[in-house]
């Protein structure tokens, strides 16, 4: 059987890590693709991982390249091209600059790989993946944003550090949109089976709720010029695994919302069941008055910058 080809879209950061990870799982073939002054540094990250192949073991071939035929029939296409923020940016500061990055890349995808499974990782996200779904035409359950995966991994994280537990124990559920208005669902988090409320004290557990909110700007700040990339490439990479392999994990990701939560026509984070049908399922249940009022919230910060793209 072929190797799947995967695309990657914009080769920094958290492109360069894409790539790692996606070796290291042997999901398939990558070609890391960026602008014509980047290519010299995507062709040179993409030979680096070629010459780590004697040591991991990896049979993928890695390549670099600013040409968009080199991308046709592509399986999977994972894009954080774009800028990151700086400090004392919000992820909305990104929408003009990245929007017209997207636009252009979803017109590409849709001529060299029109049925390719799509995460969008640029930012600000839920307006990003929406843009590049009503400009690319792919159908609805080919296309979703990372976030929720990230932002319940940071949740999973800061609660494993409280509790002094391992991480492996640790579920937690963030929904909603990728930026301060998220919605750490507090109740169905638990540690090995207990509920997280009923081992934190509220305002304890309202800080950790707090910290994940702004767990990007924390790394931003500290980092001085760009964002974090190891947890969101790994993150991406869980995504892109559960669909080549048809694992079917429930993954919070922005997904299409038609009816789901009261929510329709807005990509946000929703619980997402990822197989070879790309979104196969957004599961839904019942929300607390305060959980959708929460929702509600998030919602509408999503629909501002949604109406910003225009589209
Ligand atoms: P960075 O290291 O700057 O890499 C971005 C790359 O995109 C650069 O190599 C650029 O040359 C390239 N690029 C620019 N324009 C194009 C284009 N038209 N076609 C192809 N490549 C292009 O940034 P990064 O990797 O740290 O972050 C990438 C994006 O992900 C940013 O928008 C971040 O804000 C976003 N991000 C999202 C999350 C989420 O959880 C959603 C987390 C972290 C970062």
């Amino acid at each position: 059987m072929a190797r799947a080809k995967i695309s990657l879209i914009g080769g920094g950061q958290i492109g360069g890590n894409l790539a790692l990870l996606a070796a290291q799982k042997e999901l398939g073939d990558i070609v890391i693709f960026d602008i014509p002054k980047a290519e010299g540094m995507v062709k040179g990250k993409a030979l680096d991982l070629m010459q780590l192949k004697p040591h991991d073991g990896y049979d993928a071939n890695i390549s670099g390249t600013s040409d968009w035929k080199d991308l046709t029939d592509s399986d999977v296409f994972i894009i954080t091209a774009g800028l990151p923020r700086k400090p004392g940016m919000d992820r909305e500061d990104l929408l003009e600059i990245n929007l017209g990055i997207i636009t252009d890349v979803a017109k590409n995808i849709k001529k060299y790989s029109p049925n390719a499974f799509v995460i969008v990782v640029s930012n600000p996200l839920d307006a990003m993946v929406y843009a590049f779904y009503k400009v690319s035409q792919l159908k609805k359950n080919m296309v979703v944003g990372m976030a929720g995966a990230l932002d319940s991994a940071r949740f999973r994280a800061f609660i494993a550090m409280e509790v002094g537990c391992s991480v492996q124990d640790v579920t937690c559920m963030v929904l909603g949109g990728h930026g301060d208005t998220m919605v750490p669902i507090t109740r169905v988090g638990t540690v090995g089976g207990v509920p997280i409320e009923s081992l934190i004290e509220p305002d304890r557990l309202e800080e950790i709720v707090n910290r994940t909110r702004f767990a990007g700007g924390e790394i931003v700040k500290l980092f001085g010029n760009g964002s974090a990339f190891y947890a969101p490439a790994q993150s991406a990479i869980e995504m892109a695994e559960s669909y080549l392999r048809d694992k079917k994990r429930i993954i919070p990701c922005a997904s299409l919302c038609e009816g789901e939560f009261g929510i329709n026509g807005y990509f946000i984070g929703v619980p997402s069941m990822i197989g070879k049908n790309g979104v196969e399922k957004i599961l839904e249940f019942e929300l607390r008055d305060d959980e959708k009022s929460s929702l509600d919230n998030t919602l509408e910060a999503v629909k501002k910058t949604v109406l910003e793209t225009k589209l």
